[in-house]
């Protein structure tokens, strides 16, 4: 039963097309979430409907599909009772010697301080032993990371914030939560130097609700200004992880987002995916939603020359099977990924847009009264709207001679 299943599953994805080869995949920075592909579909109000499986069974299928870069949380592979004590490094080495063999590289990692009860009152929370602690734990994560050759650490603070009024207070708790980081990046600066190697890019990941009502850093704007606003010793060790559902969430335009962090010379780190505004962290796999804003993303992002990673943080859906995880999900969400990036090339090429773009920069001239100025550039207005249909031609073929005849 289930093997005829498979059968068809296979048959029916090979019969859409469009898929791209394991190599041309890992030409893309494009990195995949142990969380990710580990989730078995367990949220509020829902049961699990997927088997466990092991950072083994991850990595070995990134390897088949095409995803280089492997990420994680400290918890998605050694259980909080292990971390720090020397039981952690036996993990850790097996987890370099799979990715080696598997040629997959470690990009980044990520300390989980959302999921245990000890983080109940969060990382930055009012008892000291509760932030030494956290501090302990970011500056193992930083240990990790250089041991398995990252380039990135993350941090996701989604549980700075409060349900009921009045035990917070703002100021005093992203004081301390400065200080967590502030530790993890003098860990960091020690280990590099004993390794050789760069620094880490600290990246600070926003989300405006779930699983706290009130989040204290709620969007990437918030972010930056928590960079810039004086707390932090090494400033310059520290940028932004967007997450595109993150911003879409609160009701941002993503691309407006990842503007203003492009601007301040901190957009280093990027969690790719999908979903509705104001609605909770669905996950959707990149494109299956906003794919028009999902290319005008890209197009921002090529025409700043963003170099960074793009990691794959969606859930698959529940109604994915184990097998599905790994023969649907990854593979088309890597594939709706290259595809938009490429088409974004294509709209920066295309003489349409070109043309239309630089028409509207050179500006319809006139001069003096304020009735000759909106005169001279009327027509040439109604580019904004031709900009936009051209865009849309090219996320659906047309720019390619694609025809619907009638
Ligand atoms: C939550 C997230 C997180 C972060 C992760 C990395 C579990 O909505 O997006 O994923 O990306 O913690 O730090
Ligand atoms: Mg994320
Ligand atoms: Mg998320």
């Amino acid at each position: 039963m289930s093997e005829n299943q498979r059968a068809l599953i296979d048959r029916l994805t090979a019969a859409c097309g469009g898929s791209y080869l394991p190599e041309v995949r890992r030409r893309y920075f494009i990195s995949g979430p142990q969380w990710a592909a580990a989730y078995q579909g367990q949220a509020l109000f829902h049961a699990p409907t997927r088997e466990p499986i092991t950072y083994h069974d991850v990595i070995c299928q990134y390897a088949r599909i095409g995803i280089g870069y492997w990420t994680t949380h400290d918890t998605d592979v050694i259980p909080t009772e292990t971390l720090l004590t020397d039981r952690q490094w036996e993990i850790v080495n097996d987890i370099k010697r799979t990715l080696d063999q598997h040629g997959l590289k470690c990009s980044m990692v990520t300390t989980e301080t959302f999921f245990h009860p000890v983080w109940a009152a969060s990382a930055a929370a009012e008892a000291p032993e509760i932030r030494a602690y956290a501090a302990q734990r970011l500056a193992n994560t930083v240990r990790i990371g250089h041991h398995l050759g990252a380039q990135f650490a993350v941090y996701w603070p989604g549980t700075l914030g409060y349900l009921v009024q009045g035990a917070v207070e703002e100021t005093q708790t992203l004081c301390w939560f400065a200080e967590g980081l502030n530790t993890a990046c003098e860990a960091d600066i020690e280990t590099a130097r004993q390794k050789n190697r760069p620094t880490l890019k600290h990246c600070l990941e926003a989300k405006p609700f779930e699983p706290q009502a009130e989040i204290l850093l709620p969007t990437t704007d918030a972010m930056l200004a928590f960079i810039s606003s004086g707390l932090l010793t090494h400033p310059e060790m520290v940028g932004v992880n967007p997450e595109y559902l993150h911003e879409l969430m609160w009701g941002a335009a993503p691309r407006a987002a990842l503007a203003r962090a492009l601007l301040a010379g901190k957009l280093w780190h990027f969690d790719i995916n999908d979903g509705y505004r104001l609605k909770h962290d669905v996950d959707v796999a990149v494109g299956l939603v906003n794919p028009l804003d999902w290319l005008n993303v890209l197009v921002l992002l090529r025409s700043h020359d963003y170099n960074g990673p793009f990691n794959l943080d969606f859930k698959p859906p529940r109604t994915t099977s184990n097998y599905g995880v790994f023969q649907v999900s990854f593979p088309t969400a890597v594939d709706r990924f290259i595809t938009l990036w490429e088409m974004a090339g294509e709209a920066l090429a295309d003489p349409i847009m070109k043309e239309a773009t630089e028409t509207l920069k050179a500006g319809g001239g006139g001069k003096g009264a304020v009735g000759d100025l909106v005169a001279a550039n009327r027509e040439l207005l109604t580019l904004h709207e031709l900009i936009a249909h051209r865009l849309f031609q090219i996320l659906i073929g047309q720019h390619r001679g694609r025809r619907y005849s009638l």
